[in-house]
């Protein structure tokens, strides 16, 4: 089943577009790129297929009112400006042609390419998150489950440690943890493709074969297709995101072909002010259940909610917002307009960009990968080879306590990475403690700690009337009830720690609040770093008794997870001295007041 690929091109650029079944996909099964299997030839057999190497057709883009929104004007200019400069005419194959190297001379690429070694900065690469072997990598890509392996796609500069000359990397797994990297699967051999392979989506068709939607030319407010969904009316549609002055949207294209798409009058949603969305996504989740639904499943209202997510390219950040979809009116509404998209809730407070979600039909879940970038300087992923990791890859569903939030948590496969376990229970931690836990040192952790909700309610103090704000002063802060929380990749002298932790005020309205932040200020001596505080407050009611975090540790990345996953931050560290069985873990309560530490596991982690 060969899978169909389908670039987005406009109007104007379509008398030009490729139809690619004999032209392209000749020249893929000729030069043998799309899938090589360097070892565990047996296992990925499957790949080799020539039917699956194959390209598909170009598609016939009617952006009727792409105009209107003056897209066509700013593609129109960028076309221009393209097609102008000598030396940019694309080829057929980014490996060895004049088109990659120039593109890669824009960006002042540095001389590491494959076949080099790689440079120091061991400490920092990762050892069971998702990371080519070298380069810069961004967006992840078209995930999907197909034929009985999970593929990964991501936008991938094979040239350099920097962006640019964008093509798609592809890796295939069994398990979403241990990845086998393949050859490059869409590379930017096609005149629209002269800005790169950018950001795009997978679909299954009922008959088992995948579509790949992905943008062409770039820069232009409008890009990033999602996955495609069937309505009852036989129609698939698509979503894309655009821009329309400052109003970010997501436009809706219908097709029965895959070829002849038409845009839909009404857009899915619009939010006035929060600028281009990238990489939107949208996907309903079952109002009954903890199972994943297919993205086709839009139907029955009174069992699913939508979920609609865009990339804000203003901030970096990726909102999410839950409510209803109507197939009459085929526009999005969202349940609490003050927490539309781009208003209130994100994924994730850290480093997290450009996600994406597939539903995994082998085990009937939803799951969301997202981009962590670095939090270095440009000229020290330079230096190391390497840039960008992709987060642990975490199952999605409603929590039906609130109704009005998703739960995130990594995968259940990440487990089988658990060796040694250390466990420590009922430890009091009297205001201003620190605890080092022993048998729990190294840079390759998951932790679980729960600590009792304090007796706020009986205090005898004087309490704290403010917001907490994680930026403000991060663990160094004094409270009545925190910071508390762990220390994790610290130093001997405490010189480098990277602190995760609660802090509970009490609001003017007599509300309490809890906020939850990733401190990395003083998470490395190196300099050149972003050092800023993240995190956010939550709504937990003092009658919920516990407080609880989970963090994956694996060198340069802290990803948190908090209250079984109604917020989760990532952070990105660089530690110098508190490496490997030299980086410790510390519990600790910065506030006055005793806190309960009620159970603290913590998993050494094996390489995947
Ligand atoms: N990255 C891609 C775009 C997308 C952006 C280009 C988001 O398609 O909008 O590498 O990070």
């Amino acid at each position: 089943m060969a899978p169909v690929i389908i670039s987005f091109v406009s109007d104007m650029e379509r008398q030009n577009c490729r139809v690619a079944e004999n032209e392209a996909g000749k020249v893929l099964e000729d030069e043998g790129y799309y899938v090589q299997i360097p070892d565990k030839k047996a296992d990925y057999a499957e790949f080799e297929n020539p039917e699956f190497r194959s390209l598909g057709n170009c598609i016939r883009f009617r952006s009727i009112f792409l105009t209107a929104i003056c897209i066509a004007l700013i593609m129109c200019l960028s076309l221009l400006i393209c097609l102008s400069q000598p030396g940019l005419a694309p080829s057929k194959s980014v490996k060895d042609t004049a088109w990659s190297k120039q593109s890669a001379s824009k960006f002042l690429m540095p001389s590491i390419i494959k076949g080099e070694s790689l440079p120091s900065f061991a400490d920092e690469r990762t050892s069971f998150h998702f990371q080519p072997e070298r380069n810069w990598m961004n967006d992840p890509n078209g995930p999907m489950f197909y034929k009985g392996y999970y593929h990964f796609f991501y936008q991938y500069n094979p040239d350099a440690a920097v962006w640019g000359n964008i093509t798609w990397g592809h890796s295939v797994s069994t398990d979403l943890i241990h990845w086998h990297h393949l050859e490059l699967a869409l590379v930017p051999d096609q005149w629209y493709d002269v800005e790169g392979v950018w950001s795009g989506s997978a679909t299954i068709l009922p008959d088992g074969k995948p579509v790949i939607l992905y943008t062409g030319i770039g820069h232009t407010d409008f890009r990033d297709p999602t996955t495609a969904w069937l309505e009852s009316d036989g129609l698939w549609r698509i979503a894309i995101g655009a821009k329309e002055g400052t109003t970010g949207l997501a436009l809706v294209y219908k097709t029965s072909d895959f070829l002849n798409w038409t845009l839909q009058r009404s857009f899915l949603h619009q939010i006035a002010g929060t600028g281009m969305w990238e990489c939107v996504d949208f996907y309903p989740v079952s109002l009954t259940g903890t199972n994943g639904l297919d993205t086709s499943k839009v139907q029955g209202n009174q069992l699913v909610k939508h979920v609609l997510k865009a990339s804000l390219g203003s901030n970096k950040h990726d909102y999410y917002t839950i409510g209803t979809y109507s197939t009459d009116l085929k526009t999005f509404v969202a349940d609490d307009p003050t927490r539309d998209v781009g208003l209130g809730l994100r994924y994730d407070y850290g480093k997290f960009y450009a996600s994406k979600t597939f539903y995994d039909p082998a085990q009937e879940r939803r799951i969301l990968w997202g981009w962590a970038n670095e939090s270095d300087s440009q000229l020290d992923d330079i230096k190391k080879g390497w840039a960008s990791v992709q987060t642990i890859p975490r199952t999605l569903v409603l929590d039906h306590h609130t109704g009005s939030n998703l739960l995130q948590w990594p995968i259940s496969e990440l487990d089988s990475l658990r060796g040694d376990k250390v466990v420590k229970q009922d430890i009091l931690l009297d205001g201003g403690a620190m605890l080092k836990v022993d048998g729990a040192s190294g840079a390759q952790l998951d932790i679980e700690v729960t600590f009792k909700y304090p007796d706020v309610q009986t205090l005898d103090v004087p309490l704290e009337q403010k917001e907490c704000v994680c930026s403000q002063g991060g663990a160094a802060q004094r409270g009545v009830f925190g910071p508390f929380g762990l220390l994790v990749l610290a130093a001997d002298d405490l010189v480098e720690q990277t602190a995760v932790y609660f802090y509970l005020t009490l609001r003017p309205n007599g509300k309490w609040m809890t906020t939850v932040c990733s401190d990395q200020s003083r998470s490395s001596l190196a300099k050149g770093i972003d050092r800023t505080v993240y995190g956010t407050s939550i709504n937990i009611a003092p009658t919920e008794n516990f407080l609880s975090l989970r963090l994956i540790v694996d060198h340069s990345i802290v990803e948190t997870f908090v209250q079984q996953g109604i917020a989760c931050i990532t952070s990105r560290v660089y530690p110098t001295l508190a490496v490997e069985r030299d980086a410790h873990v510390l519990l600790f309560n910065n506030g006055s007041e005793s806190i309960a530490m009620h159970t603290l596991e913590i998993w050494q982690m094996s390489n995947a």
